[in-house]
């Protein structure tokens, strides 16, 4: 018997990019492990990962291409055979591209984070093709563009600092279930001495393990920080120097936030004014007392209307405490764009035609998908092809996105490892390679190391990678740049920019044999200032926000749907709603995986008492929850966990494994945020009854 260790990389949508030790006993993956010796891994993987063999060798792998013989949605397929599926697939793009090469969509997000199985292969297949650009905004649009506003960049402390940092605020994230290595870190913090605060409409499994627990409305973190200002500057718990010479706008803050006192704060809020009051001067106080003080934001609070704002907002606190001085002070959201990605080499835009064609919001495709051509939207959505992505389960207002994929003129191609709510309705299903069946490399968001996926074994059945199912379609609709012919191994050689001598080190062999490498990046980004913004500053006033529509100041922007912003509503529906990540299912992947979908049991909706009691509903009891847009139903678990007026439902579930055959997107909507075009999926007001 053969026993080798390959070195891998988690591609999940997760900030923690794990590194993989995979164990391969010939020719089959018998083991994942942790990498013990990767300063963040740490050799701790997450539950989801360290099944993963039973995940990449479940009994229901796609192993052949497939095509439709019954009903869109119903899952009839044939097994059919590459040549059919690549030939069919070509004749209905040549057919589009003569009429117009628009009506033909790519839709794709983060099934893999690898810069190769994401868009390599397959955006130059698409900028080639002259189809619609996808303008990728479901998870984390809103507040990058908000972050990059006030610090110029996605930027920021880097989790290896934490465990020195004296009071941490975990923002509108659960590390617990999803950035569980960032969780160790604050543990270690918390050993030391640290004092950790989660703010968080939901007692979530991170917020019940913190010092302190702030349960405001959701959607109303931007009054938050603007209170948190107004004290800091009140009571003068500031740096002074700092603000002097790294902040552009502070004057005008002074003015904006003076309206912003602790009490109508807290009412915005629905807190006490003493807990607004009091995380004040706690954030303030530490700084004053020379300690790291950091944030950790996520992405909870900024999936409702004014998502954007709150991040840019949030942001504006470090640098009025000084707190970037400190390795372990800051903030940290994403740190992606410390990565000089080289999307030219990967992507290359230069193959898209002169004209560049129109944009498809991914977060609005279910309205997208039933519209008709028109002058302002250019052709009828025709043709879409989908990988990386289940949009039927996870995207917004998912009664019309399915309406959408059920279209009888639509022809669709799915790219998957199974077959997911989306699979359902395509026209051809392509079976892809998963991580441990090909070669990537990856950023990350959440750390700072490069890393390397080696391939550990052969793909399975006929299964292809991404990149290799693009480069047959590319010879068989005749493109013939030789970036068509490139290797995985080339594309991944290209993927950073080298001359940038700071931050890369290193060349891809070397790479793939050591597995990671950290950048070579300051310890402590903004110490001495020096934001990647126009003024070189942390804009608390930021005139690019004025020339794009905005207030240049900080603001507060309500939610679409909620008790206070939209009382005529919420005597309909009087229940805000959010749907943040189950522990064990990563957005809907592994929802599949039996002993995973055990843990979680079924979809559940966990309810204040005060809330149930208002409608004869007891814990265990089935009910329904819906809105103008859908309903679906969930086993109510009666629980303070959720504050009274919130119902929270732990997703993304797949529909066609829920009871009923939905999911909490059937209530979601589709309006967008205030900025990056992001969805909405907290901003949502519903109603629940018992069901019998
Ligand atoms: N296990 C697991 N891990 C995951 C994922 C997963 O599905 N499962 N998904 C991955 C992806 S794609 C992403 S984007 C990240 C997401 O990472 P996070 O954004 O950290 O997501 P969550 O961990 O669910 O944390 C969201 C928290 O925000 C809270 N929240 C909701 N609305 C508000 C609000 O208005 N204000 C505030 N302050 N908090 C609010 C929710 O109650 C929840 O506890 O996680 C990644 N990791
Ligand atoms: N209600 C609600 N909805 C949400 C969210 C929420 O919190 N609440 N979260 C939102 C967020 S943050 C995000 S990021 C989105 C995520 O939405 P998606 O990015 O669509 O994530 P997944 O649901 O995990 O679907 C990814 C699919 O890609 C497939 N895949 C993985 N690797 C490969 C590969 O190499 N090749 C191919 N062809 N396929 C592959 C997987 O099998 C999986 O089915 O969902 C959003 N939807
Ligand atoms: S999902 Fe996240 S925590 Fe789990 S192995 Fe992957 S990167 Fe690590
Ligand atoms: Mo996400």
């Amino acid at each position: 018997m053969t026993i080798s260790q390959v070195r891998a990389v988690c591609p999940h949508d997760c900030p923690d990019t794990c590194a993989l030790l995979v164990t391969v006993e010939d020719g089959v993956a018998t083991a994942v492990r942790g990498d013990p010796e990767h300063p963040t891994t740490a050799g701790v993987l997450c539950t989801k990962v360290s099944r993963y063999t039973e995940r990449t060798y479940h009994q229901d792998r796609l192993l052949y291409p497939m095509k439709r013989v019954g009903k869109k949605g119903e899952g009839k397929f044939a097994r059919i055979s590459w040549d059919e599926a690549l030939d069919t697939i070509a004749a209905r793009l040549t057919s589009a591209a003569a009429h117009d090469p628009q009506s033909v969509l790519p839709y794709s997000y983060a099934g893999t984070m690898g810069l190769v199985q994401g868009e390599s292969m397959a955006a130059r297949f698409f900028n080639k093709f002259g189809a619609s650009l996808l303008d990728r905004t479901i998870c984390a649009a809103a507040g990058g563009v908000g972050y990059k506003y006030t610090l110029g960049a996605r930027i920021g402390t880097d989790i290896e600092q934490f465990q020195n940092s004296k009071l941490i605020l975990i923002w509108g994230g659960n590390p617990i279930a999803s950035n569980l290595h960032f969780w160790m870190r604050a543990q270690e913090a918390k050993r030391r001495g640290a004092t950790l605060i989660a703010i968080d409409p939901y007692r979530s499994l991170t917020a019940e393990k913190c010092h302190q627990h702030i349960a405001l409305l959701p959607g109303t973190d931007a009054a938050l920080a603007l209170g948190m200002m107004h004290v800091l500057i009140a009571e003068d718990l500031l740096d002074h120097d700092y603000i002097a010479r790294h902040t552009l706008g502070f004057e005008q803050l002074k003015q904006r936030v003076s309206e912003w006192t602790p009490e109508r704060t807290a009412t915005t809020c629905g807190l006490a004014v003493e807990q607004v009051l009091q995380l004040a001067r706690l954030y303030g106080e530490s700084a004053q007392r020379g300690e790291p003080v950091a944030i950790r934001l996520n992405y909870g609070m900024q999936r409702v209307r004014g998502g954007g704002m709150a991040v840019r907002n949030i942001a504006c606190l470090p640098a009025l405490i000084g707190a970037w001085r400190h390795a372990a002070g800051g903030i940290q959201l994403s740190l992606s764009d410390s990565f000089p990605k080289n999307h030219a080499a990967l992507q290359r835009p230069d193959l898209l035609p002169t004209a560049t064609p129109r944009t498809i919001n991914m977060s609005t495709i279910g309205d997208d998908l039933l519209r008709d051509a028109s002058p302002e939207f250019g052709p009828k959505i025709d043709t879409v092809i989908v990988y990386n992505s289940n949009p039927v389960a996870v995207a917004p207002e998912s009664p019309k996105v399915a309406q959408g994929f059920a279209r009888e003129d639509l022809f669709t191609v799915v790219l998957e490892h199974f077959q997911t709510d989306t699979a359902d309705y395509a026209d051809i299903v392509l079976p892809a390679t998963t991580q441990l069946e090909h070669v990537d490399i990856h950023s990350t968001y959440g750390h700072l190391y490069m890393m390397a996926n080696n391939a550990a074994i052969a793909p399975l059945g006929e299964a292809k990678p991404n990149t290799e199912i693009f480069r047959l379609l590319a010879a068989r609709m005749g493109y013939d740049e030789a970036c068509f012919k490139e290797s995985d191994d080339q594309i991944a050689a290209q993927a950073f920019d080298r001359r940038d001598q700071k931050a890369v080190h290193f060349d891809w062999d070397s790479l793939k044999q050591k597995g990671w490498q950290k950048l070579n990046l300051p310890d402590a980004p903004f110490a001495d200032g020096g934001f990647p913004t126009p003024s070189g500053k942390c804009e608390f006033y930021c005139a690019r926000m004025q020339d794009d529509g905005l207030d240049p100041l900080p603001t507060y922007i309500a939610p679409y749907e909620s008790v206070a912003s939209n009382p005529a509503l919420a005597k309909q529906y009087p229940l805000a709603m959010i749907s943040p990540p189950a522990r064990n299912f990563l957005n809907s992947s592994f929802v599949n995986v039996q002993s995973l979908r055990d843990t979680e049991g079924e979809p559940h909706l966990d309810m204040h008492p005060q809330d149930a009691a208002a409608r004869g509903i007891s814990a265990g009891d089935r009910a329904r929850i819906y809105n103008r847009r859908g309903a679906f139903s969930a086993k109510v678990r009666v629980t303070d966990k959720a504050r009274p007026g919130l119902v929270v439902g732990l997703s993304v579930w797949w529909k066609k494994l829920a009871t009923d055959g939905k999911n909490a997107n059937e209530v979601t909507g589709q309006r967008l945020t205030d900025m990056g075009g992001g969805p909405t999926f907290y901003d949502v007001l519903v109603q629940v009854e018992k069901l019998n």
